[in-house]
């Protein structure tokens, strides 16, 4: 096992410079002007990647999803718990600061299943809980995500299944993984929304797969839907359709949006995205969807039949490409990214690591806070000689 790392708590930073910020109803809560850890260390587990990590700065937690097991620590990295044996994809996740729960994508893409997750993270209290025996998870499917994870778009009566290598799969649908939630597109406040974006094959030898997809979600009734999950005999209890269907056209990437987040204080939805290889776009590692632009009907360029839906607005800052008219940045977000209110975040590195010849992932945040400098709008926060 690696040397936890030193966690540095950044009180005095945090109480100086946070400015004072009136944020939507819907925000998640600002951090008490008091500790936020520089650094908190997330731990070295038996399992894939680090896909995505929220933050209870209130209670004290982090949750850390690494794709086949949930994480739950405390700000110091102290493990609290842990739910194990998912053996789909757990992605992103978010916290919902209304009924205090985790809500991540959770892809079985061989049973053609796709999921919300719903932990209840506050009964999360030793290490190995089961998320299918424990009580913990709840699932909602999402029928949206198989309609376009499925669709034969060559129309030759045979879907292709998980490749990227084919024509199939309605927008380059490869399942869901970013989640965020916040103010429907266009509404400065009214009720919070959960949205879930399309992962995206990478596919650079077609035309209809440039757009990131965000499915809304009003979730006030979702109780209806929720469902232990049997994960071998997966059920299919949730709503027929989203709410709204939005298309961000940024140039294809790989595998869509990795981590989506709502940010209070720049209001934007913020996609971090492993760069995509089309020749033609600029392929940014980050883009901002200005969340006050109301999202205007137009053609979802690319398809095979001309198509119409609502487009969101790429924020017009940071780096442009004035031939296909997309903004981004260039930052990493793509394993973690938290949004805590006031111009602050916690971005997550993952890397593989060697634990006495078992192969794990290991996990970190970092606190950083907003510049909007181009190319890269954030800076790290370290108060430390060592910058730790
Ligand atoms: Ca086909
Ligand atoms: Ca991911
Ligand atoms: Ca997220």
């Amino acid at each position: 096992m690696r040397k936890r790392r030193a966690v540095i708590v950044a009180a005095m930073a945090a109480s100086v410079l946070l400015p004072a910020r009136g944020v939507a109803a819907t925000a998640a809560p600002e951090p008490a002007a008091a500790t936020l850890p520089a650094h908190i260390y997330g731990g070295a587990w038996p399992t894939s990647h680090l896909q995505g990590v929220t933050v209870d700065t209130k209670k004290g937690y982090a949750y850390w999803s690494f794709t086949q097991m949930l994480v739950k620590t405390d700000l110091r990295g102290n493990v609290i718990g842990t739910v194990e044996g998912l053996t789909g994809h757990l992605g992103d996740i978010d916290l919902n600061h209304q009924d205090g729960r985790v809500y991540g994508s959770l892809e079985y893409k061989a049973e053609k299943a796709f999921y919300i997750a719903v932990f209840d993270v506050d009964r999360i209290d030793r290490v190995g809980m089961d998320a299918e025996t424990d009580g913990i998870m709840t699932a909602v499917h999402l029928d949206e995500v198989v309609e376009d994870f499925t669709a034969d778009m060559d129309g030759n009566g045979v879907f292709d299944g998980d490749t990227a290598d084919t024509a199939d799969h309605r927008y380059g649908c490869s399942g869901i993984d970013g989640v965020s939630f916040g103010p429907g597109f266009g509404q400065r406040g009214g009720p919070q929304k959960l949205m879930v974006a399309y992962g995206i094959y990478s596919n650079t030898s077609r035309t209809d797969n440039d757009h990131q997809v965000v499915l809304e979600y009003d979730i006030g009734d979702w109780q209806k839907y929720e469902r232990p999950l049997t994960q071998d005999a997966p059920h299919r209890s949730g709503p027929k359709h989203p709410e709204g269907k939005y298309f961000a056209y940024t140039g294809n990437t790989t595998y869509g949006v990795q981590n989506l987040q709502y940010d209070p204080y720049t209001k934007n939805w913020i996609m971090a995205v492993y760069r995509g290889k089309k020749a033609g776009f600029p392929n940014y590692s980050l883009f901002t969807v200005d969340a006050t632009a109301e999202p205007e009907r137009g053609e979802i360029v690319g398809q095979p039949k001309p198509e119409t839906g609502k487009l969101l607005t790429l924020r017009p800052n940071g780096l442009y490409d004035p031939a296909t008219g997309v903004w981004g940045w260039e930052f990493h977000g793509e394993y973690g990214f938290e949004a805590l209110g006031r111009g602050y975040y916690y971005v997550a590195e993952s890397r593989p690591v060697d634990d006495g010849g078992v192969p794990k992932y290991e996990g970190e945040i970092r606190l950083y806070r907003w510049t909007g400098k181009s190319p890269t709008p954030f800076e790290q926060v370290a108060l430390t000689p060592d910058g730790q």
